[in-house]
């Protein structure tokens, strides 16, 4: 299996100018679309430093939630698995993004369904895949995914996301195969039993959905605390302004398929 952080590959997709329809739980206005696109600019930027070839794909004005393409497939180093969107208003992203994962993979299944399941609900420990049930993914397509990913020697289990967040990574970030950084209300959970955890500070659960990418571990900035605790046990930390995606309730895993 391959380290779990280490990759060489991601796909990102350009903000939409109609990103101000993107779904949010609660309306904090509409995200400054200039704003977004430099931050948007600058995660990019940095994924290259981190030494990823990065695939940027056009801005899909049809779907304002499309930079989030986390949600549209999960990416393994034995192929990749078009996934089945739970929010009726995204599932057209996964066709959009079919021809760019069967370029660069010779093996790409799909969840066929009748399931539903996120990107942003699966974190990826090697073997291990945890999958959060959520207001987006369902126990069908949890179970889809097993069987999915089973010939390829991964074992998924079936986790909670707390009430009232999107998605469960919303909450946590892989750090390396046996650290995780979490929310309080997530670790409350006891899903992270076997790791090492790191909590997020007080008041800065958003600063939970990081990107460990080779040797950085990418932050959104506004966090002091989280990034202080994230140096302190030795990883080189990168903030990025998320200001704007926060508003459509994205965080920095959401921007990008990492492989
Ligand atoms: C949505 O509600 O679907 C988008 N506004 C945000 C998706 C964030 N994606 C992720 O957490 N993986």
């Amino acid at each position: 299996m391959t380290n779990v952080y280490q990759f060489t590959r991601a796909i990102t997709r350009a903000p939409s100018s109609s990103s101000a329809h993107g779904l949010r739980a609660v309306d904090r206005g509409a995200p400054d679309l200039a704003r977004m696109q430099s931050a948007h600019a600058a995660y990019v930027t940095h994924l290259r430093a981190a030494g990823l070839q990065v695939t940027e794909l056009p801005a899909l004005e049809e779907f304002p939630d499309s930079v989030f393409v986390e949600d549209t497939a999960l990416c393994l180093p034995q192929g990749a698995i078009l996934l089945r969107i739970g929010a009726p208003t995204r599932s057209g992203e996964v066709a959009a993004m079919a021809s760019t994962l069967h370029s660069l993979y010779d093996s790409v299944l799909h969840i066929e369904g009748p399931g539903f399941i996120d990107g942003g609900d699966i974190l990826c420990r090697g073997r291990d895949i945890l999958v959060g049930l959520s207001a987006r993914t369902d126990a069908a397509g949890v179970a889809e995914l097993a069987r999915k990913v089973a010939p390829w020697g991964h074992v998924v289990r079936e986790v909670i996301t707390p009430p009232g967040v999107l998605h469960f990574k919303t909450d946590c970030s892989l750090l390396d195969s046996n650290t995780i950084l979490s929310t309080p209300r997530l670790a409350a959970s006891g899903c992270f039993q076997d790791c090492r955890v790191i909590l997020t500070g007080d008041a800065e659960e958003a600063a939970a959905n990081a990107i460990r990418v080779n040797d950085w571990v990418l932050v959104a900035a506004g966090f002091p605390v989280t990034a202080l605790k994230l140096r302190e046990a030795g990883y080189s930390v990168q903030k990025i302004d998320n200001s704007e995606c926060a508003k459509l309730d994205g965080g920095l895993s959401c921007l990008s398929l990492r492989f």
